[in-house]
């Protein structure tokens, strides 16, 4: 089956978890795009979203799903999100979609975090992925000084200002996305508190012990992953 077909099933998968009167958060990239797209379907007379970005809650609205902002719920049942990497132990890279601050708040703020993604997102270990890192916009050219001494102290190259083509990438929260090549992250940990000790890093795409689990879609069908 193909990549879209493994999101799909995943996003199909994660759908059926959701119970009526549940507070659901949303999260935002392709593979949460089928699991938003399922859950509307599924028609649940009782249940509210909380989306990960403005994209997702677009979405969302179009699909007839009630929405709530995150801070008025007290809490949140179930995350469901996609990943750019599915490392050891369920930690994740994640921030290709340059959502990871609004996402990493739903899923902090959510009893139970379930990932989807194809197979090809599972990886023996963190990196292959570029890892984003977001940074606040006043005096970003400095900030990625500081955070090239970081990558530096890790041996990986200096982090890289996210451009599409109408220029700088922008996220919801009107920050800036520097991107970490890095090819393998062995201390993932010991970089994530690195890098929110810079002054001008809001957060990074490092989600390590928040998954609960994971549903991947692959050829044989949907495997379910615990950390
Ligand atoms: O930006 C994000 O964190 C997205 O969840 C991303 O990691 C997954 O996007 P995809 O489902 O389109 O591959």
């Amino acid at each position: 089956s193909s990549a879209d077909d493994q999101k799909r099933l995943s996003g199909e998968a994660a759908a059926e978890l959701v119970e009526n009167g549940m507070v659901v958060g949303l999260g935002t990239g392709s593979t949460a795009a089928w699991f938003v797209k399922a859950l509307a379907a599924r028609g649940l007379s009782d249940i509210r979203g909380v989306p990960t970005s403005e994209a997702t809650a677009n979405m969302a609205r179009e699909l007839g799903l009630p929405l709530a902002a995150l801070d008025d719920v007290k809490t949140i049942d179930l995350t469901v999100d996609g990943a750019d990497e599915i490392g050891p132990g369920l930690s994740l890279i994640k921030g290709g979609g340059a959502a990871l601050l609004r996402e990493k708040l739903v899923w902090e703020a959510s009893t139970r975090c379930v990932v989807i993604a194809d197979a090809a997102k599972k990886v023996d270990v963190l990196g292959k992925f570029p890892l984003p890192i977001e940074v606040v916009r006043f005096g970003h050219v400095h900030t990625g000084r500081r955070l090239a001494d970081i990558a530096a102290e890790f041996d990986l190259p200096p982090p890289r200002l996210r451009q599409a083509d109408r220029g700088m990438v922008v996220t919801d929260g009107g920050n800036l996305i520097y991107d970490m090549a890095s090819g393998r992250i062995d201390e993932p940990a010991a970089l994530a508190t690195a890098l929110k000790s810079v002054t001008g890093v809001v957060d990074h795409g490092l989600f390590l012990d928040l998954a609960d689990e994971a549903l991947v879609g692959t050829d044989q069908g949907v495997i379910h992953l615990r950390p």
